[in-house]
């Protein structure tokens, strides 16, 4: 809950509550409704829709802290150029000229738009709209490219459409799941709650294929730790598998299937012991894996980004989708392939043909007869004939000089495309960067050459589509702040500005008409993707609008999908097509970069934090980038617990915290993407990753990067507290969070400071200041305890020592929103509580603030389960998504085993 500054959202006053607004969640692909209320008091609370298909009141952790990432501080809130403020107009103008300068001197492909799947789908269209059919160019792609690029291309070559077949009800009637690259219960927490609640009341198998032991994997009733790209070797000889066990479904293969003989063929060499092999798991477990999914009809195989992100991902899509082709297991029931979309609107970006590689409403660029009708549906002056430039090439193209001008929108590239110091080092030198975004101060802004606010949630109206085909609307329940506007409103107004026809849409409600009637426009059934029931929806109908699945064709009521089942495949003989995959050869380790690098996400952060790092209770569970890395690699390498581990790559260098653990492989480190140069000293992951992609989709492999790691050297370790944001750029290695009342930050550094104090007053921001100090010198333990204090209130507090700190970082944390008498300032120093509170350890349950002290406590008090544990301190029993964790510890102490914690 978080106040708005008042007179922006003109809160406050008397009178009832208003009522609710039904919205929808603007993380993660499951696309769960949201009631978000504005109290009488201005204080926002959102809660779980208990009315919405896909969620049913359920909320993640991410989601109930939603209200909590609203407030306008780091709020971008008014044009800027140069740095300095602007109007509108000045902004708009200044951009129009540049692109149409651009164009005319150097053609329509010396221009680019980088979008994202966080956009609605009324921006998405009108960025599409003016690229391709105005501009003349495909040089519009979008972070999809790294997320959903090879499960497109995968679709696309075996469906003829990029359609996703199944529904999130198959999860609940298969009798096994099987989830591929995917951390289900930290990523899709929504989905996976379901998931589980289906397994304890109908007994549904679970299967989890992923080369790290996650909370997911934890729950499963196998897991197999592949090795890093190998899913394409271990589903060929699911195939081979199923054909020698006579699994082929005759009728549906012999009707609607065409290439399978071939990649059957393929697959021969895939025996158990070759996959054995290339898995490196255990005959034993493969073929009990074989042996499950042979013998359930009923099987839903979910993919993510542990498929996608790899330079082969095309194919291990691919790999899968055999597998239920051949089978006939596709759209039915419970049984189905299913691509797991990341962002709130990956999907929607589909629809509207977001990727460099589409064209508009699920056509392809590449047909003749697609481009002219969607040109003469537009009325447009141009249309773009061939492919743009994807993602990767894209920056490159950047970095080469042949793209003058780009507008980036809702994603930040420089921390999130591979190689991400390649992809600054592109922006630098780009003559012309323009930036949408909602938030000030990130890592791409300060490459912006004009700055554009953006409205954000909560504050702007749209549609986005789910994982499962579902559009339903995000709605506004706040006034716009400052001068931010929706992208379609900057976007149409450029485009109006460089001359163009066609953007005069008097709110959204207009685009998404436009865009149902295109997904209709002589669209004789042969395009899946039709919602030409909604064309010619009013303001009040689409402001009324009830979440629906497409297809939804001119006539027909709103209904539940599914595809496939009956074949009816959009390719031109209206089969599928089966593809032989071809496994790779194991890649041959460099002796320079011995050890692989995966990356991926934690619980409660957000891709690169611009959000969810304001809510301390989100920053509470991961309070900095570490890395996972196995204790015989940790031992071998020197590397200690909580110590700082360098790991570098070709590509660039960064400093982590190691977090010790087998749940990570022996030879792999996994390290979070999230970290950037906002938060943490050296901490952005894709400066390591290889810009390598896949040769089809163009999707960069971000889960496989060689590389090595060493022990940092430092001489000293500290951690402190400040009121106000922390000055540590003299530090090596550091990483901030906000906290209620200030902020925390970790330290490690090569050399101590000179003088001590000195350097507190450079972090706390406080030098030449009247304060009051309190010092404390422990030369046995040669460690630094340092507090100022103003008055009653403590301004900052340093703990440094030549070991990692070992203290309760909790409560110093929570002193900062504490009084402080003198005689209580040296037990603070001591690291005890002035109130006398205890420790609660690293927060597990981020909703009610419960750490694993609390939870080991509870245990060791014969806690014995989790609705135990959910009863005496309330972990676990709001949004669930710790539940997984809440497990493990229990587990844990059934085995004594102590874990080695970071933050
Ligand atoms: N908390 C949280 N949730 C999110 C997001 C977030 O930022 N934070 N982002 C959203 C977005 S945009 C996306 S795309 C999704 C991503 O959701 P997921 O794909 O579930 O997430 P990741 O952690 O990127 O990767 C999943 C797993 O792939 C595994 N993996 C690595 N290499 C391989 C391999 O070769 N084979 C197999 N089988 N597995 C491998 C990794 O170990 C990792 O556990 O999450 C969405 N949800
Ligand atoms: N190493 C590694 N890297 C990865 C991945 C990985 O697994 N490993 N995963 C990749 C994947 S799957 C994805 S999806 C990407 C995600 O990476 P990004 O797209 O860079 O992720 P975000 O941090 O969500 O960036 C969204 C930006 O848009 C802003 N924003 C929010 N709402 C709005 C709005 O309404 N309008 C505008 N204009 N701006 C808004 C936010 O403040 C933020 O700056 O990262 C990719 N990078
Ligand atoms: S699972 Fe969590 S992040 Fe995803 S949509 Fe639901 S509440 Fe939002
Ligand atoms: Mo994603």
């Amino acid at each position: 809950m978080v106040a708005r500054e008042p007179g922006i959202d003109g809160a406050g006053g008397g009178g009832p509550a208003p009522p609710a607004t039904r919205t929808t969640c603007p993380y993660c692909g499951v696309g769960c409704g949201v009631l978000a209320r504005r109290e009488p008091d201005g204080r926002v609370t959102v809660q779980g829709d208990p009315n919405h298909p896909a969620n049913r009141g359920r909320l993640c952790s991410k989601g109930s802290a939603l209200a909590e990432t609203l407030s306008l501080a780091d709020r971008l809130l008014h044009p800027q150029v140069g740095g300095r403020r602007v109007g509108w107009d000045d902004a708009l103008d200044l951009v129009a000229s540049r692109f149409k300068q651009a164009i005319r001197e150097h053609g329509p492909d010396s221009v680019a738009f980088y979008v994202s799947g966080q956009l609605l789908t009324e921006d998405y269209y009108v960025a599409n709209k003016v690229m391709k059919g105005f501009i003349g160019s495909a040089n519009i792609d979008t972070n999809s490219r790294l997320c959903m690029a090879s499960a497109v291309a995968a679709h696309r070559r075996a469906f003829g459409s990029d359609t996703v077949p199944g529904v999130y009800a198959d999860l609940e009637e298969a009798e096994l799941v099987v989830l591929v690259g995917s951390n289900f219960a930290w990523c899709h927490p929504v989905l996976f709650q379901r998931l589980l609640a289906a397994r304890a009341s109908r007994g549904v198998r679970l299967v989890v294929i992923d080369p790290r032991r996650t909370a997911t994997a934890e729950q499963a009733d196998l897991h197999l730790p592949i090795a890093a790209d190998s899913d394409a070797a271990l589903f060929n000889g699911l195939l081979r598998h199923l054909d020698r066990v006579g699994k082929r479904d005759v009728p549906y293969t012999d009707a609607h299937v065409t290439g399978w003989p071939e990649a059957v063929a393929a697959a021969a060499p895939a025996t158990l012991e070759a996959v054995a092999a290339a898995t490196g798991c255990s005959a034993q477990d493969i073929a009990r894996f074989y042996a499950e999914f042979a013998g359930a009809d009923r099987v839903v195989t979910v993919f993510s980004q542990g498929v996608n992100q790899s330079v082969s991902g095309t194919d291990k899509a691919t790999a899968i989708l055999n597998c239920h082709l051949f089978t006939g297991r596709i759209g039915k029931p419970g049984a189905s392939p299913f691509s797991i979309t990341g962002q709130p609107n990956a999907m929607g970006g589909r629809e509207v043909g977001g990727l460099a590689t589409m064209l508009a409403a699920h056509m392809d660029l590449e047909d003749a007869a697609a481009r002219e009708r969607v040109q003469r549906f537009w009325g447009s002056p141009a249309i773009a004939t061939r492919p743009g430039l994807k993602a990767v090439e894209l920056f490159s193209a950047v970095r080469e000089g042949r793209v003058k001008a780009l507008w980036i929108m809702a994603t930040n590239p420089a921390d999130s495309l591979p190689d991400a110091d390649e992809v600054q080092a592109a922006l630098r030198t780009c003559p012309f960067v323009v930036v949408s975004d909602v938030t000030a101060r990130t890592d791409t802004a300060r490459f912006a050459h004009v700055l554009l606010p953006a409205a954000a949630w909560g504050e702007k109206n749209g549609a986005v589509t789910n994982s499962e085909r579902r559009i339903s609307r995000q709605r506004a329940f706040l006034p716009l702040p400052g001068e931010a506007r929706p992208d379609w409103w900057a976007l149409a107004a450029a485009a109006r500005r460089m001359g163009f026809a066609g953007f005069d849409y008097e709110g959204p409600a207009a685009i998404f008409r436009e865009h149902a009637a295109l997904s209709a426009f002589e669209n004789d059934g042969a395009r899946a993707f039709d919602i030409g029931a909604h064309d010619a929806i009013g303001a009040a109908a689409y402001d009324a609008l009830a979440p629906f699945q497409w297809p939804q064709r001119r006539g027909e009521p709103a209904r539940d999908t599914r595809f496939f089942s009956e074949g009816e495949f959009s390719t031109p003989d209206g089969r599928a097509r089966m593809t032989p995959v071809a496994v790779l050869a194991a890649v041959a380790q460099r002796a320079d970069f011995p050890l692989t690098l995966n990356t991926g996400r934690i619980r409660d952060q957000w891709h690169t934090m611009t959000r969810t790092a304001k809510s301390p209770r989100l920053m509470a569970h991961y309070g900095e980038p570490f890395c996972e890395i196995h204790p015989a690699d940790a031992a071998r390498l020197g590397v200690a617990p909580d110590g700082i581990v360098r790991v570098t790559t070709e590509q660039g260098s960064v400093l982590l915290r190691a977090l010790i653990t087998d749940r990570t492989a022996r030879g792999s480190v996994f390290a979070p993407m999230h970290w950037n140069d906002q938060f943490a000293g050296a901490g952005r992951v894709n400066a390591l990753v290889s810009p390598a992609t896949d040769p089809v989709s163009g999707q960069p492999g971000f889960k496989r990067t060689t590389c090595r790691a060493e022990p940092f050297p430092a001489a000293w370790f500290g951690f402190a507290v400040s009121a106000t944001r922390p000055a540590p750029s003299s530090v090596e290695y550091w990483a901030l969070a906000p906290a209620t009342g200030g902020y925390r930050i970790e330290l490690a550094g090569h050399a101590p400071p000179a003088d001590w104090r000195a350097f507190a007053e450079r972090l706390f921001g406080v030098e030449g200041e009247d304060l009051d100090w309190v010092a404390y010198h422990d030369r046995l333990a040669d460690s630094i305890r340092l507090a100022a204090f103003a008055g009653e209130r403590l301004v900052g507090a340093l703990f440094a020592a030549p070991q990692p700190v070992a203290l309760a970082r909790g409560l110093l944390v929570e002193a900062l929103a504490q009084t402080h008498a003198g005689s209580c300032r040296a037990r603070l120093l001591a690291g005890l509580a002035a109130a006398g509170a205890p420790d609660r350890g690293t927060i597990v349950c981020a909703c009610r603030e419960v750490g694993a002290k609390q939870i080991h406590a509870a245990i060791r008090t014969g806690a014995a389960n989790l609705d135990a544990i959910g009863e005496r301190l309330g972990a676990g029993a709001n949004c669930g998504s710790c539940r997984p964790e809440i497990q493990r510890l229990i587990q844990a102490a059934r085995v004594a085993a102590p874990e080695t914690r970071t933050a």
